[in-house]
């Protein structure tokens, strides 16, 4: 599936209808008064969020929006029928901005929340209203008002409460898909990841909670280099990131670097969101380079303020009962069954070898 996240529609409120001129003619009444009906009014545009839509990608083809607009007003001053409103589907977590002023108009966070967007034009009055002693047959009527009409700006936000962050290449697909049934595409280049992959991680208590996994960050991804750019807005809503560092890396401070410096770039609060520093591939590691290596990380980690430092290996299956444990913790959710959270120090290879063997 497409993932497209931003949109620009145009939406159209429908115009009332007009008001007539009508006199009553019926035998028996001479002189029969005006009689001209209301116009209806224009149906509005509303936006409505649903859970089932993932994408704005409805949006790409079709752009513009108009409700219907009221019918003309009827003679025996009958009203016109008021136009339809037009209700429009879009997924949860759409921002909605005018186009020319930029300005936020509404957030539709959950499920069924309604935006007003274009409001219908008045109908016009029939001649029945102009009935005076002055003028006992009005020739006047008035026209319906045109529907309000926006150019809108939709930007979509995912709405995960974990984001998972790394350099290319470094297992953050891997993660979500032993974590969650997501099945993202995984392989050893890096930027295989190109559009944002959601997850739902079973909690003890059985509830979900969702995953987002992104592309890989580079250096100069805030200001546009890679793909990392575009899909950062999508982790500021997240809670807690996970922030995942191949083992194999030359350096692994420089490469943790990297994304920090990225994440500060971007701004919107996401250097200062809690954070968990995840080694990932530890089985590539003896348990001495490991130890090594969980000892510069939680120095490092300490040193910026990161919640909690660990170790995993996404493909073999290690350290994630741990892992869970804790992004649980942080976000307040109640752990009860779940296993203690370990500490990762006592991951060993030897244990790991283990886990294979049992597995
Ligand atoms: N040895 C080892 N390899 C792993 C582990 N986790 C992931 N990999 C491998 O690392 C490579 C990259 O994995 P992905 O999950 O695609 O990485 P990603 O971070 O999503 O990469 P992008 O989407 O390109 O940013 C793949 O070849 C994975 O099989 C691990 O724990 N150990
Ligand atoms: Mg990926």
């Amino acid at each position: 599936m497409q993932f497209i996240d931003q949109a620009r529609i145009a939406v159209r409120a429908g115009r009332g209808g007009d008001g007539i001129v009508a006199f009553r003619r019926e035998k028996y009444v001479p002189a029969g008064g005006p009689s001209g009906g209301d116009g209806g009014r224009g149906g509005n545009v509303l936006l409505l969020a649903d859970a089932n839509l993932q994408t704005l990608l409805d949006f790409k083809y079709k752009r513009l929006f108009p409700a219907q607009d009221g019918r003309r007003g009827g003679p025996n001053r009958s009203s016109g029928a008021s136009g339809d409103h037009l209700i429009i589907k879009v997924p949860c977590g759409t921002e909605v901005r005018d186009c020319r002023t930029g300005i936020l108009l509404g957030d539709l966070t959950d499920s069924g929340d309604e935006l007003l967007v274009a409001a219908g034009g008045r109908g016009g009055l029939g001649n029945a209203h102009y009935l005076s002693n002055r003028n006992r047959a009005p020739e006047k009527s008035t026209e319906g008002k045109e529907g309000e009409e926006w150019l809108l700006q939709l930007e979509l936000k995912l709405l995960a409460e974990v984001g998972i962050i790394g350099l290319p290449n470094a297992g953050k697909s891997t993660l979500i898909s032993v974590l969650s049934a997501a099945r993202p595409k995984i392989a050893d280049y890096p930027f295989t990841t190109l559009v944002p992959n959601l997850g739902v991680v079973r909690r003890p208590s059985g509830d979900g909670t969702v995953f987002a996994d992104i592309p890989g960050l580079i250096a100069g991804a805030a200001q546009g280099a890679g793909l990392g750019h575009d899909f950062l807005r999508h982790i500021e809503r997240t809670r807690l990131l996970i922030h995942l560092v191949d083992a194999g890396s030359d350096d692994l401070l420089a490469a943790v670097a990297v994304v920090e410096q990225e994440l500060q770039a971007y701004g919107h609060g996401l250097a200062d969101r809690p954070r968990l520093l995840v080694l990932n591939k530890i089985e590539l590691l003896d348990a001495e380079e490991l130890a090594e290596a969980m000892a510069n990380l939680r120095a490092h980690g300490e040193a910026v303020g990161v919640a909690s430092t660990l170790a995993i290996s996404a493909a073999m299956a290690q350290g994630l009962e741990p892992l869970k444990a804790v992004v649980w913790a942080q976000l307040g959710i109640d752990g009860a069954g779940g296993p203690p959270i370990l500490d990762t120090r006592t991951l060993e290879p030897t244990a790991s070898a283990s886990v294979n063997q049992s597995s």
